[in-house]
């Protein structure tokens, strides 16, 4: 990463939404990404997501623990290939939780384990609208690391998608948690910045992850909100 003027320092975006700036190290990234490339082979691999109202997002994404489609959960892909959901590995769940006590403390761990992850991935044209995270019946923090590519993240509030946000650049390796006040806040990506990856990761474009608690009760199948048709 080039020399900075100002170090990039951990930050409270909004109370219950912390930026950590370079808290995966090159190794955690590689080891994450060739990871990311296992899941993202089929059955169950990265797919193209459609929207009830006809639109396609230009992040193409795949699920580990539980499938979310638009908008509910479910424990096979329902809208792909009809695959069961690859499972959400206890190492990754175990990541979850120290980075929620990285970036806001050991009081915001929740008392249930990490058990979906959504892996997003950007192309230099790929961005996403401003929504937020509430097919979960959960309100544990949600997690968000990022490989690849640098990209605009605007956070938001939890009344409107519109102003008043708060654009953070997110690089390669950083974190972001917002969890408690700022759980339910609208967020988005609404820029990637393509070549911006370092470059011995060897990634062209962006991978998001995030993980999240479903506060679903174990082994029941769970078809929530509307399919898509
Ligand atoms: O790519 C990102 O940083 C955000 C991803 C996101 O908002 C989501 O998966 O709900």
């Amino acid at each position: 990463m080039d020399a900075e003027l100002f170090p990039r320092c951990r930050r409270e975006v909004a109370p219950g939404a912390v930026h950590v700036p370079d808290w995966l190290d090159a190794g955690r990234q590689r080891r994450l990404l060739e990871a990311c490339r296992e899941w993202a082979r089929p059955p169950a691999g990265l797919r193209t997501v459609h929207t009830p109202g006809g639109g396609t997002m230009t992040s193409r994404q795949v699920c580990l623990g539980h499938h979310w489609y638009p908008y509910g959960y479910a424990l096979t892909v329902v809208d792909g290939d009809g695959a069961p959901v690859k499972p959400m590995p206890d190492w990754l769940a175990g990541l979850g939780r120290e980075a929620v006590e990285a970036a806001l403390g050991p009081r915001a761990l929740p008392p249930e384990p990490y058990d979906i992850a959504l892996i997003n991935f950007y192309d230099a044209g790929a961005r996403m609208g401003m929504h937020r995270d509430s097919d979960e019946q959960s309100d544990a923090p949600v997690v968000s690391l990022s490989l690849g590519d640098s990209c605009v993240f605007r956070f938001g509030n939890r009344e409107t998608r519109a102003r008043p946000y708060t654009d953070v650049e997110l690089r390669s390796g950083d974190l972001f948690v917002f969890g408690g006040p700022a759980r339910l806040a609208y967020h988005g990506v609404p820029r990637v910045h393509p070549g911006t990856a370092p470059p011995a990761l060897g990634l062209t474009g962006r991978l998001n992850i995030t993980l999240r608690v479903s506060g679903f009760p174990p082994a029941v199948e769970r078809i929530m909100g509307d399919s898509p048709s």
